[in-house]
């Protein structure tokens, strides 16, 4: 065996404490991006660039000693281009340098030529081409072809959504130190600490060991951190491989906007089959996704876009196609409900249709098709409560929904130039990452001898509140003061192997690991207690309060006497423990299969006061019931319904991504792209829960929280457009969202 350490030391590449404390100031990084959305680089020049003083490197695609790939799902994704340009903001070199100034100085200096071509934009286009990001996917039920001859009524149409920016607070940032053997500790705001590991390895040529990610806390992330964390991440460690110096790179929020991808605009054609009485014989749906230039997890986005294609709904027979278009874009990406408010909102818009047609308010066909318990799933799942009923009743009860619709109807009849809408929205969301395989995770629990705990577990805390639910779990389950619990940052070397913390399941998924986890220590803990006091076999030992209880009764003995105890006992105080969710499958070939842990059910009712004579509105009122499982932190958990729900209003109602023919976004500043504000925020939101939740795999019965609540903000759009129908009755909407003010006096005017 050679020893390591003296290797090290003889080349005085050991690092000890005051070399630590050195490594913090870091070199400045700043990303050189094409300027053209497709197009050929013919030359690439960066000597003046790296001629200016204070600049340490400029790198490209020849100083990546791995593979210059970064493609997770599907291998499409250069990290600096070597040639072709593919869209707007592919990095093509890094600029490293003593400061952020000089390393934007140095960026106008590189001198780039390129041979252009036409940019394609839209994904119709892209698929007319046959640019396809993987082959199309089919889910169906029934047969749709046969089901059209039964139907009373056929309506068809098209629903186009853009994209929307994720706007978290905290700009795309990672920070990258070389460590003594050759490898590399990267600090990144990154959802997917595994994902950022893996590629640093694959791009740097390392074993995965060489590379340690952690990851403090993020300044929001809303799915923006999945995927396109990494390749900053990677820059940033490339950086720090080759000069041997810590590098840190942030984007500016300029950069950020110009470059990062954002949720996927779509294009859809809907065609639905009814009775007169409103029931829902049968749905066809083709998804066009606009995946932008590269894969990135445009496949997994359009999967889930598939699965929810029919919402809340139970339709006999249904075919939802799914293209996923190569334009020259940049990568779209995760978006909180990953696609699946793409789908909802076409089925919604499919409804609205109908509604017309057959002269009933759309909510008596929603209501007439939720999904009972037992209904079967176009994935071959069956619902299993009837959830989606229940809290659209309870709704109906508690929003008082039928004197909202009166009350609007008086307000329309006695005013003509402001006309008010409601809409309601029901929503069902599944619960797991379709990727089966990811669902899983790891909790590593340490009880100092004084008391204290440390818990450390896949999960990224991105101001969602995870870490608060984890503390209340290991807290409860030990029956401490949770100020006793440390939740430690999430890193790779403590958890290994980890998921994004993703899909709604950061506390579902690491919150039984970390209960698994204490519950091992707990039972050690009460084996000793139990014979420490003498107790009679199968005497009830618990710890409440901090107090050691036999049977509910005092024992004299309190947690930190017996963590002593056991210390001292020789008893192990830590634990490690890994949970994956039981009961999933699913097949891709037939795309069949139980893919979710359980479906988040619930109903909103939104109502929209129009200005018609402007097009401008504002919403009113939310009333909503959610389906939140016995609560881990009923304060958190409203945080991410009012969150999510503003958001989604924001998407169907306000943030336009607006690109010219060139691929430019032309919002790339907080002062032309729009986000909801509090005074956007619908005045009145009130929030229910089932009173009788049931059972769920979640923590103690708790269910996720962080999208499920988004698609609600549909409801907007259609409160909007039922005030547009007030004020012109024949109204035949095409279905454009965001609804901007221009695009509602379009249409209230032509
Ligand atoms: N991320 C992912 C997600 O990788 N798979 C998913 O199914 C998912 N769902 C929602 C949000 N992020
Ligand atoms: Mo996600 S859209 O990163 O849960």
């Amino acid at each position: 065996m050679i020893n390591r350490d003296a290797v090290l030391h003889l080349r005085g590449e050991s690092l000890f404490t005051d070399d630590l404390a050195l490594s913090q100031k870091p070199l400045a990084a700043r990303v050189f991006c094409s300027g053209v959305a497709h197009g050929t680089m013919t030359r690439l020049d960066l000597t003046a660039a790296r001629k200016l003083s204070g600049v340490v490197a400029v790198l490209s695609a020849s100083d990546i000693p791995g593979e210059n790939q970064i493609g997770g799902v599907i291998e499409d994704e250069p990290l600096f281009s070597e040639g072709e340009l593919h869209f707007l903001g592919q990095p093509v070199a890094l600029v490293i340098a003593e400061d952020i100034h000089t390393a934007r100085q140095a960026c106008n200096l590189i001198e780039m030529t390129v041979e252009e071509r036409t940019a394609i934009l839209d994904p119709r286009e892209a698929a007319d081409k046959g640019r396809f990001i993987a082959p199309p996917r089919t889910f169906s039920m029934g047969n749709t072809n046969a089901a059209w001859g039964e139907c009373e009524v056929i309506v068809e149409g098209r629903v186009d959504s853009g994209g929307q920016e994720h706007l978290y607070l905290e700009t795309q940032v990672a920070f990258a130190v070389p460590t003594e053997q050759g490898g590399v500790k990267v600090v990144s705001s990154t959802q997917a600490p595994t994902v950022v590991q893996r590629t640093v390895a694959r791009v740097l040529g390392l074993p995965m060991h060489q590379v340690e990610v952690d990851v403090p806390r993020l300044g929001g992330a809303f799915g923006g951190k999945e995927d396109q964390a990494t390749a900053w991440a990677v820059m940033a460690a490339l950086g720090a491989f080759r000069l041997h110096r810590p590098v840190k790179l942030q984007l500016s929020r300029q950069d950020d906007l110009r470059y990062t991808g954002k949720r996927h605009p779509y294009s859809s054609d809907f065609k639905l089959g009814l009775l007169r009485d409103g029931r829902i014989l049968a749905y066809e749906v083709d998804f066009y996704q606009n995946a932008g230039a590269s894969a990135d997890l445009s496949t997994a986005i359009l999967e889930r876009t598939l699965f929810h294609a029919t919402n809340s709904y139970f339709i006999p027979h249904v075919r939802a196609t799914g293209y996923s278009c190569r334009t020259n874009l940049p990568p779209f990406t995760a978006f909180r409900g990953f696609g699946g408010p793409q789908a909802m909102v076409v089925i919604e818009a499919a409804i609205t249709k109908a509604a017309s047609e057959l002269g009933i308010p759309a909510h008596r066909i929603q209501a007439k098709n939720l999904f009972r318990k037992g209904d079967s799933l176009p994935y071959g799942m069956q619902v299993r409560s009837g959830h989606a009923r229940t809290s659209w009743r309870t709704l109906q009860k508690e929003g008082e929904i039928k004197s909202v619709f009166k009350e609007i109807a008086r307000f329309n009849r006695e005013n003509q130039l402001v006309k008010k809408g409601a809409a309601l929205m029901p929503v069902t969301f599944g619960i797991s990452f379709t990727s089966t395989f990811l669902n899983q995770a790891n909790a590593l629990v340490h009880v100092y001898t004084d008391g204290s705990v440390g818990i450390s577990t896949a999960a990224v805390e991105m101001g969602q509140g995870v870490n608060g639910k984890l503390t209340r779990l290991a807290a409860g389950c030990f029956g401490i003061d949770p100020r006793r619990i440390k939740v430690e940052s999430t890193n790779t070397t403590r958890n290994a192997n980890t998921s994004p913390t993703a899909a709604s399941t950061g506390a579902d998924l690491n919150g039984n690991a970390l209960l698994t986890a204490c519950e091992g220590i707990r039972s050690r803990l009460m084996r000793l207690a139990s014979a420490e006091l003498g107790a009679a076999p199968g005497a009830r030992m618990t710890v409440e309060d901090e107090a050691v209880l036999c049977n509910g009764q005092r024992s004299g003995m309190n947690w930190e006497s017996l963590v002593k105890k056991a210390y001292f006992a020789r008893i192990s105080l830590s634990a490690q423990a890994h949970y994956a969710t039981p009961g999933l499958f699913f097949d891709r070939l037939t795309n069949q299969g139980d893919a979710f842990a359980y479906h988040v059910h619930g109903a909103a009712l939104v109502t929209a006061r129009l200005d018609c004579l402007r097009g401008t509105f504002d919403f009113e009122s939310v009333r909503l019931i959610h389906d939140r499982g016995h609560s881990l932190d009923p304060l958190i958990d409203r945080g991410q319904i009012e969150g999510a729900l503003v958001q989604g209003l924001g998407w169907v109602a306000l943030e336009d991504l607006v690109y010219n023919d060139k691929g430019r976004l032309l919002h790339d500043s907080l002062s032309t792209y729009k986000v909801p504000d509090i005074f956007f925020a619908p005045r009145d939101v009130r929030i229910g829960y089932l009173s009788r939740p049931g059972r769920s795999s979640g923590p103690l019965n708790s269910k996720a929280i962080g999208e499920p609540p988004f698609m609600y903000g549909i409801g907007g759009y259609f409160a909007v457009l039922a005030a547009m129908k007030a004020f012109k009755p024949d109204l035949n909407p095409d279905f454009i969202l965001p609804i901007s003010p221009e695009r509602v006096l379009k249409a209230l005017y032509s």
